[in-house]
């Protein structure tokens, strides 16, 4: 029984490190970007970026474009459902990150759709994209690759034992 202790050991650390704060995590004056991530992907194909913008300040501001070597051009969309049940997706020129406010992009709502993918998105790796923000300027983040059709980053499916 000697992988006991080590599998402990194992799962008490992938825990600490899913759980602490701060991780996966990017600021820029009083702009916060969190958990960045998007789906496997093959080359040539689409993919979608989901993460969290936080305005700590009491100034309005706005994201006007993201940019990636990974995709020839990368796009801030928003999922609609339409009355007959179909679903659409919006191109937004702009996202208004109000002051104090919380913007969640994630499944069946807004991401940044990457379009053309320059490379394949393995899951496990990661990538960087620039966000250009009005006010706080350009914030540089690195985004963790997931399970295609994942719902979520695996580090928070685990935590939630
Ligand atoms: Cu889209």
């Amino acid at each position: 029984m000697q992988w006991m202790p080590a599998l402990i050991a194992y799962l008490g650390l992938s825990l600490a490190l899913a759980c602490s704060p701060g991780a996966a995590q990017s600021s820029k004056a009083d702009l916060t970007i969190d958990r960045p991530w998007a789906r496997a992907a093959i080359k040539g194909s689409t993919g979608a970026l989901y993460l969290t913008i936080s305005n700590s300040s009491g100034n309005d501001d706005r994201l006007v474009s993201v940019t990636s070597d990974v995709a020839k051009s990368a796009q801030v969309h928003e999922t609609k459902v339409n009355p007959d049940g179909t679903m659409e997706m919006l191109a937004l020129d702009v996202l208004p990150i109000p002051a104090h406010a919380r913007v969640e992009l994630k499944p069946g709502g807004l991401h940044v759709m990457l379009t053309d993918l320059q490379k394949t998105l393995q899951y496990r790796s990661k990538f960087s994209a620039v966000f250009r923000f009005e006010r706080a300027g350009l914030l540089q983040i690195e985004v963790s690759v997931e399970r295609p059709g994942a719902k979520q980053p695996d580090d928070v499916a685990g935590m939630k034992m």
